[in-house]
């Protein structure tokens, strides 16, 4: 409970922070993208993990303040990247289903989004299976207008969901990230090797681009180059890291 108060002034505090991880094209080795992931510096239990407090958030409905802001600081850093570096980096955010469902919120986000003119592209949303297999109709209309100012969408830890592909057919997804669960045994289990190269191969087919996450290892990078992935993200580049140390590490100046 005590948890929940101390979540609830967590943002005018200043105590979340937007940490990033690079997502690296393979064959080029470029870094194509950037995951924003949410870190909460608490001040007397240090920092606190997304796994542990985002539940607290969905539950308490202090989510959609903090997702707001997730979504304002991803944007504003999408956009001075796209101003200040030659390189193409899209930044993708993580959004819970209880952000889309009011329909206003989201018309206020394509509101804000399209007064920074951001180019098509820099900006995606990660959301899980789940949030596309209940029947909204609002939600086509949603994702539309996201899509309209040139936000992608990308499906997060894909494969681990419900499996009920008609989803892909009905919404324009860009990306599908492989849940890292299949990934990490990749390289002694046979069943996960296939339903690897099985995911990458479907994308393909329906020109939808794939991420392997949870990559630790130069073995599982081999075998996801030989599947014909196209990014990767994991320990084996980076784990997330603040802002200013990213972008010193990462993104190389124009
Ligand atoms: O960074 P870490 O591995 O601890 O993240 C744990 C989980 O928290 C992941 O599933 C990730 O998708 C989720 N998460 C991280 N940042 C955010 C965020 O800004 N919003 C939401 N809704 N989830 C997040
Ligand atoms: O659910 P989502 O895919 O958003 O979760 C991202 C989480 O995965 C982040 O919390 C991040 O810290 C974690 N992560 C990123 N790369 C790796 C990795 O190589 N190994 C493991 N175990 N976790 C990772
Ligand atoms: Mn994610
Ligand atoms: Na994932």
């Amino acid at each position: 409970l005590t948890l929940t108060n101390d979540l609830a002034c967590a943002l005018e505090r200043g105590e979340l922070e937007l940490f990033y991880q690079p997502i690296v094209e393979l064959g080029s080795g470029r870094l194509a993208k950037a995951e924003a992931l949410l870190r909460w510096r608490h001040p007397r239990r240090g920092m606190i993990s997304p796994g542990e407090f985002i539940p607290i958030a969905e539950e308490s409905g202090l989510i959609l303040d903090i997702g707001d802001w997730v979504l304002n600081e991803a944007a504003d850093v999408a956009l001075r990247w796209a101003m200040n570096y030659e390189q193409r980096i899209q930044l993708a955010v993580n959004i819970s289903p209880l952000q889309f469902a009011e329909r206003t919120r989201v018309l206020q986000w394509v509101d804000r989004l399209a007064t920074l003119h951001l180019p098509p592209g820099s900006l995606a949303l990660e959301f899980t299976e789940g949030m596309l297999i209940r029947e909204r109709p609002e939600l086509q209309q949603q994702l539309s207008a996201l899509r309209s100012i040139g936000v992608e969408m990308s499906i997060d830890d894909f494969g681990t969901g419900f499996s009920s592909l008609s989803y892909l057919k009905r919404f324009c997804i860009e990306t599908l990230k492989i849940d890292r669960s299949f990934i990490k045994d990749i390289a002694e289990d046979a069943t996960d090797r296939s339903l690897t190269e099985a995911i990458i191969l479907m994308a393909k087919k329906l020109g939808i681009k794939t991420v392997a996450e949870g990559v630790e290892t130069a073995v599982q990078l081999r075998l996801l180059e030989q599947f014909g992935c196209d990014c990767v993200q994991g320990f084996l580049f980076a784990r997330p890291t603040p802002l200013d140390e990213f972008e010193m590490r990462f993104i190389k100046e124009a």
